[in-house]
């Protein structure tokens, strides 16, 4: 059969990098150590995080590939690989943070249902593809539209591999076609990542990236695209991927009462250190990232080295030889800022970290005050533990 396959089992899994630190075996969820976000502005490929519902699909022929785009739009089209290489090719730095992230912490106050993560399932890659704004004019949606003619407000990604979430059903979210039909808002059709052409691990051979917003919505191994009247009714949309408050637990919740989450608030995590760490006395490296979603830049990074008394502030970059500046034309918008400081330890301490994004929004000091029970999007300020040892002659 031509096009996309979607197994039902996983006996065709791609190979991955052994220092991965795997959460679920199938489907296959998995990070790097946390050193390896900070040695590089750009993640690598095999450094990246992975997070699948299901079996990784399979392409046996990418000329017998296309996207179907259909729905509430006057002229519907198969949209093939070469009709999406023939339009104009952009390069977007863009993060993508699952809205689990940081998740164990979480469970850690009260337990929460849901994929265990460390504070690595986040990335930062140079995407390539076509704008989606580009592709939605083949198909006679102009730039900048919130409904077409037909009653379209919304835009829904469909995959084909078989989630059981959604009952063997694909993977699937949608977007606003406001934002889908923004030039600005820089939501792309990907096709590569890094410079190659996208792994089977990361949707080849097309995703849906769309910048600022948890990476839930960006719908790998893309088979349609649907132009709808209301938003996505897929599991992920509607029972999964929204933010509850500490009152709502499994015997209470009622899906119906919050929206899909979309933009991450803003977070940032220390990766030069683990949780605990036994360090010399003296002088210690404090790197990490900083994102925050929509957009947003980082406007400051601060560290306490007495569990959040007294602070000083990190500093912040993104790419060799320019100095970051948060909301400046020449920084990257939607990607991460790496942050550094030098702390003197003279005794056993913890040391923490809080980012501030542009809108002056502020991670919170405990996880306890957005605690929800799916455990997404624990920002609260990062905290590791370290102990002076004082080596042995
Ligand atoms: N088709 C499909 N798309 C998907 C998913 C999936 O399971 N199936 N997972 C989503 C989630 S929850 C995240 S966080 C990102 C992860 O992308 P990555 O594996 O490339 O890091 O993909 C999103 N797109
Ligand atoms: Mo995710």
């Amino acid at each position: 059969m031509p096009g996309l396959r979607a197994p039902s089992e996983y006996s065709r899994e791609p190979p991955r990098h052994p220092s991965l630190i795997v959460n679920s075996k199938e489907p296959f969820n998995a990070e790097p150590p946390r050193s390896a976000l900070v040695s590089s502005y750009v993640t690598p490929v095999d450094m990246f995080y992975k997070r699948n519902h299901g079996p990784i699909p399979l392409l046996d022929d990418l000329d017998s590939y296309y996207v179907t785009i259909h729905g509430l739009i006057e002229c519907p089209k198969k949209i093939s690989m070469r009709d999406l290489w023939a339009l104009p090719k952009y390069n977007v730095t863009a993060t993508l943070q699952c809205a689990g992230n940081r998740r164990t912490a979480m469970s850690k106050v009260r337990k929460v249902r849901g994929v265990g993560w460390g504070v690595s399932a986040i990335g930062n890659a140079v995407w390539g593809g076509a704008k989606l704004a580009d592709v939605l004019e083949l198909v006679g949606v102009p730039k900048l539209t919130s409904g077409t003619t037909l009653g379209g407000k919304h835009v829904e990604f469909v995959s084909i591999d078989k989630c059981k979430e959604e009952n063997g059903g694909p993977y699937k979210a949608s977007i606003p076609l406001s934002q889908a039909t923004n030039p600005e808002a820089d939501v792309l059709l990907a096709y590569e990542m890094n410079g190659e052409t996208l792994n089977r691990d990361h949707g080849y051979p097309l995703r849906v990236v769309v910048p600022g917003v948890i990476g839930a919505r960006s719908v790998k191994w893309l088979d349609s695209i649907n132009v709808i009247a209301e938003e996505c009714q897929g599991f992920f949309m509607q029972r999964d991927y929204k933010m509850f408050p500490p009152s709502v637990d499994w015997d209470n919740i009622d899906w119906a009462t919050r929206k899909p989450q979309m933009d991450f608030p803003v977070q940032c995590a220390i990766c030069s250190l683990d949780d605990v760490n036994t360090v010399q006395p003296g002088k210690v490296k404090v790197s990490g990232y900083a994102a925050s979603g929509g957009g947003r830049g980082i406007e400051r990074v601060d560290i306490s080295i007495d569990g959040g008394k007294n602070w000083v502030e990190a500093s912040r970059y993104q790419k060799d030889g320019f100095p970051y500046v948060s909301s400046d034309i020449c920084s990257d918008k939607w990607a991460w800022v790496l942050f550094e400081a030098t702390v003197d330890i003279s005794h056993s301490t913890e040391i923490v970290a809080k980012a501030v994004d542009a809108a002056a929004n502020v991670q919170p000091e405990n996880v306890e005050t957005i605690w929800n029970l799916r455990g997404i999007l624990n920002t609260s300020w990062h905290r590791v533990q370290v102990r002076v040892g004082h080596s042995k002659m």
